[in-house]
């Protein structure tokens, strides 16, 4: 048994997220979740609203509240949805917590303690319409790298670039569109990424397993030369700018950058596990607690991977204390949307909220699964969807599963046959499966997330194409012992694939193995006659409800209205 630590990206708290974002990190991260622990691994999954800094005090301003009864609410609607969705946290917890602004003002002391941050007196953006200075989003502009026109402040969403507000040509403010800025001297603490720029690269290099699009990344970055980087900022909203416990002298008032705190939040949430549950938070990320036994793998979009490569490492390694650092990084490309982008700010594409008053989360979480942006971008369409439920769920799985189980119940009383020995088809189908469970085990395995839904699929097929070959229709008009071992074979496979589905579609798996009565939900041994062997004869089946419906043109019409799909 192993301890493997994963964590998502902490979503925005900036309103309910959507699809893509699920494609790229919770999602993923939930189902590698689930799969690690049918595997029978220690699993501790982390999740939490990333809380801070201007996309929430935005946000705040946008739904005129206090941010803090802004970030109360949105947590609760994140948490709720994301449950809904079966993503299976053990916590989902806030950045905005005390054991983060504890934590992160921990870093800040040491970091500076190691003489990796000093005060800096830098220029900023100050709006003289809006009296205040104008940290990352607060200033959008033109991206000096690739000429995006609204590029933010610490960030351009077209190219990637991390950037800084003085970067922006015609920069003008996001509150109130004033272009009369000036330039205006303010002390901020900068971390001295350039003094760690080596040894980050050192233990990037000791990460040969990350998956290329993640490791490239990183490297990018570390060959275009690392720079120091403001942690501070100048608002109000976040984790107070301390030294040793006490407000720090000068920068009153401000607060550290919402990128220092946020990555540090992943310790913290399982401070906040810890204290919730009596749980060790120390022997998951303390290696001289025995995390240097976890397995760490971190879940995200490829934007947060420069964050999650270079900056938290910065912190964590150059706090010269004994932390866990991230042992694979899974990135994902884009999920857009009809050709242009999904767009929180815009409203622009489906939410999950939603997504889920349309079709139940299993739909969705195949869907993105089996199309999943992973080795490049793809495209969210109303076809593939229909092609994902009607084909995969409804044609393939629910249609094996629907009609063995009604044939059992028509023909047997809805009771496992006895009797019967398995001739050479059964051999067949238990050589087949079980090459199809070692991929399938093998792509969960290696985080590949589309050949994992694939390897699911082929999985699935070997059930039609056994019934098809076998025939118990046929079978029973001249021998009901021969038919009653294929019913009793296909119940079996039922209650196997209740199994080995739930990583991905975990209400449908459930639904499967409480028909058969399957009370495990743990993953297949090697030995697979005997796995299927396990719904014993004499059993009563309870015939589940359809598992998929399938969708109608009239449904696609409707929802390409609703979300302006065109
Ligand atoms: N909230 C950015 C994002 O949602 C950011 C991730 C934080 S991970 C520590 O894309
Ligand atoms: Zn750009």
């Amino acid at each position: 048994m192993s301890k493997i630590l994963i964590t998502s990206a902490l979503p925005y708290i900036n309103g309910i997220k959507h699809l893509g974002n699920l494609a790229g990190s919770q999602l993923p991260a939930d189902v590698y979740a689930r799969f690690q622990r049918a595997r029978g691994n220690e699993v501790l999954a982390i999740c939490a609203t990333d809380e801070h800094g201007t996309p929430a005090e935005l946000a705040a301003q946008a739904a005129g509240q206090d941010v803090r009864t802004y970030c109360d609410e949105q947590h609760r609607l994140q948490a709720e949805v994301g449950a809904r969705f079966g993503l299976s946290w053990d916590w989902f917890g806030r950045s905005s917590s005390h054991q983060n602004a504890a934590l992160t003002q921990h870093f800040s002391d040491v970091l500076e303690d190691q003489g990796f941050i000093e005060e800096r007196v830098d220029r900023q953006l100050y709006s003289l319409a809006d009296k205040r200075f104008l940290p990352d989003r607060y200033v959008e502009g033109i991206c000096p790298v690739c000429g995006y026109p609204k590029a933010r402040g610490d960030q351009c969403d077209n190219c990637g670039s991390l950037l800084d507000p003085l970067d922006l040509k015609e920069p003008y403010s996001v509150i109130s569109g004033s272009r009369d800025l000036e330039v205006r001297d303010t002390r901020h603490l900068y971390l001295l990424q350039t003094k760690l720029a080596e040894r980050i690269r050192a233990w990037v290099n000791t990460r040969q397993h990350w998956p290329t699009l993640a490791r490239s990344i990183a490297l990018k970055h570390l060959d275009e030369g690392l720079i120091d980087r403001g942690i501070t900022r100048d608002l109000s909203w976040g984790v107070p700018v301390t030294r040793g416990g006490q407000p720090r002298t000068g920068m009153e008032g401000k607060v550290f950058y919402v990128w220092f705190d946020a990555p540090i939040e992943y310790i913290a949430a399982t401070q906040e596990w810890a204290d919730a549950t009596g749980g060790d938070w120390r022997a998951w990320w303390r290696t001289d607690a025995g995390a240097d036994q976890v397995r760490y793998v971190e879940f995200m979009g490829k934007d947060n991977v420069a964050f999650h490569s270079v900056s938290f490492p910065a912190t964590i390694l150059g706090s010269g204390e004994p932390w866990k650092t991230v042992d694979t990084l899974k990135a994902f490309n884009w999920l857009n949307w009809y050709g242009g982008k999904f767009s929180t700010s815009q409203g622009r594409g489906i939410f999950m909220d939603s997504a889920l008053e349309i079709l139940p989360a299993d739909c969705w979480r195949w869907y993105l699964t089996s199309n999943s942006p992973e080795h490049s971008d793809s495209t969210f369409t109303f076809e593939q969807l229909v092609a994902a439920v009607n084909r995969d769920l409804a044609d393939v799985l629910g249609n094996f599963v629907n009609r063995i189980l009604k044939f059992c119940e028509g023909r047997f009383e809805g009771v496992v046959p006895a009797g019967g020995e398995p001739g050479p088809l059964e051999a067949k189908l238990c050589a087949d499966v079980a090459g199809a469970l070692a991929d399938l085990t093998a792509q969960f395995e290696a985080i590949e997330v589309r050949k994992s839904a694939q390897a699911l699929r082929a999985l699935w097929v070997l059930g039609n194409e056994y019934l098809q070959e076998a025939a118990p229709w046929s079978a029973i008009k001249t021998d009901q012992v021969r038919a009653g071992v294929i019913v009793r074979t296909a119940v079996n496979l039922v209650g196997l694939y209740g199994r080995v589905s739930a990583p991905i579609i975990p209400f449908a798996a459930e639904a499967m193995r409480r028909a058969v009565g399957e009370s495990s939900d743990m993953w297949p041994g090697v030995d697979i006659s005997a796995e299927l062997s396990r719904i014993p004869e004499g059993r009563a089946l309870t015939t589940p409800p359809i598992l998929f419906s399938k969708i109608e043109d009239t449904q696609v019409a409707a929802w390409s209205a609703r979300f302006g799909a065109a």
